[in-house]
């Protein structure tokens, strides 16, 4: 009878808890961080924008099922109208493929260097803009917050490929590795996993991938028919959910990713990765957590549609880093204006400008720095 009340006591506890996974370092960091952005407000007011006005972006488990399902509508939605850029990219034949046009034409401007951070929180506020304005979505951008999942992505809530899902792995085909070019056995090669071949479960079981391939990590992907990875090449959607490379993606990599790097050019680099050093960074192993086709193509990445979970995350992790010490960080850049300053280019700054193509532009760096009123208060936004 005692038993009986206990269990029936923990199961009303368990049913009220808001969701299964508990805070982890970086949640408490980022909750315990939130008076040093109450004071940073009280100081410099932003109009319109405060703690009561700005959107929530969510982690995607801490959504409910009915709001996954939303989500996952309004892409599928994006997937479904004519896209807007096809006259200069063939290949595109949804606004959700007009994302990945401009990503892949603006790759070695907005990696490795100043723009990284920058321009993609530009490129995911159009993008859940999109997805609200053109396909009727009422809620935010989610995040996919790695550690959650990092132990057993196949089973979790984001790739277990039910209907509440962003689709599940791929089927098993005989796949290399991922080959890590400068970097010191063992860390030369992310080994591969237990996928590889289409996703035939979730919502993007059916969904077709049109873009790229430009820099694919499989090796039988059928050529795009332009050089420049802009042609009309429709295939399925591959993944190789990847706990190799998931483990370095978990709270103790980010947590100390966001306390031990004082300045924006050591935030940015080992955000990005240390190659050199066998060291692949949050960044990298976020998208070889995922891997396969097109998630695992550098230039073609946005279309898996998990993308976007991920780079909310990153985008995620610079504002937490940033509201440490918004002070300083509210205008700290770093690196030049092309990837690996390659070919040589000044440094960038807060006067350069950023652009999504056709679809937006021109976004001064410095109206990007902040979450909380950049963009003359279009940017008004944390994350929980
Ligand atoms: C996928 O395509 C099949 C066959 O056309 C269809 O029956 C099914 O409903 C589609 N599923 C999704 C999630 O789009
Ligand atoms: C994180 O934890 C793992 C497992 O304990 C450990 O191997 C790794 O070195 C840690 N990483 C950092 C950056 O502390
Ligand atoms: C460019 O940035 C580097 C590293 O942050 C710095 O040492 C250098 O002085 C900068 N160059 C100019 C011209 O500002
Ligand atoms: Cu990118």
């Amino acid at each position: 009878m005692l038993s009986n009340t206990l269990w029936a006591a923990m199961a009303l506890f368990g049913g009220l808890a808001t969701a299964g996974y508990p805070p982890d370092v970086v949640d408490k960091l980022a909750k315990d961080s939130m008076s040093k952005v109450k004071d940073w407000l009280a100081k410099n007011p932003q109009g319109e924008c405060n703690l009561k006005t700005a959107i929530r972006r969510k982690e995607w488990s801490d959504l409910t099922k009915n709001e996954r399902k939303e989500y996952i509508s309004a892409v599928l939605c994006l997937q479904s109208k004519p896209s807007k850029m096809s006259a200069e990219a063939p290949g595109a034949k949804s606004r959700f493929d007009d994302y990945v046009v401009v990503h892949l034409q603006q790759t070695m401007r907005n990696h490795g260097s100043t723009f990284f951070l920058p321009w993609h929180r530009l490129y995911l506020w159009h993008y859940e803009n999109a997805l609200r304005t053109e396909c009727g979505y009422t809620g935010y951008q989610p995040y996919w917050n790695w550690d959650r999942y990092a132990q057993d992505p196949i089973n979790s809530p984001l790739f277990d490929g039910s209907d509440t899902s962003m689709s599940g792995n791929g089927v098993f085909v005989p796949h290399p590795g991922i080959g890590v070019p400068s970097a010191p056995p063992p860390f030369n090669m992310i080994p591969p996993a237990q996928g590889g071949g289409c996703v035939t479960t979730g919502p993007f079981r059916n969904m077709s991938v049109n873009i790229g391939p430009l820099a694919p990590t499989l090796t039988d992907i059928k050529p795009n028919p332009q050089p420049d990875g802009l042609g009309y090449n429709p295939r399925c959607l591959r993944r190789d959910l990847n706990r190799n490379s998931a483990a370095v993606t978990t709270a103790n990599y980010t947590y100390s990713l966001i306390t031990s790097n004082e300045n924006m050019y050591w935030f940015q680099t080992v955000m990005e990765g240390q190659f050199d050093q066998g060291k692949w960074g949050v960044h990298a192993g976020g998208h070889h957590t995922v891997g396969g086709d097109p998630a695992g193509d550098f230039y073609v990445s946005p279309g898996d549609p998990v993308f976007w979970l991920h780079h909310a995350m990153i985008d995620r992790v610079w504002w937490i880093w940033q509201v440490q010490d918004l002070e300083k960080r509210l205008k700290d850049l770093s690196h030049t204006m092309t990837m690996n300053n390659s070919p040589p280019s000044r440094n960038g700054t807060l006067e350069d400008e950023n652009n999504l193509g056709r679809l937006y532009g021109d976004v001064l760096t410095r109206d990007l720095m902040s979450t909380l009123g950049g963009m003359g208060g279009r940017l008004c936004y944390i994350y929980e």
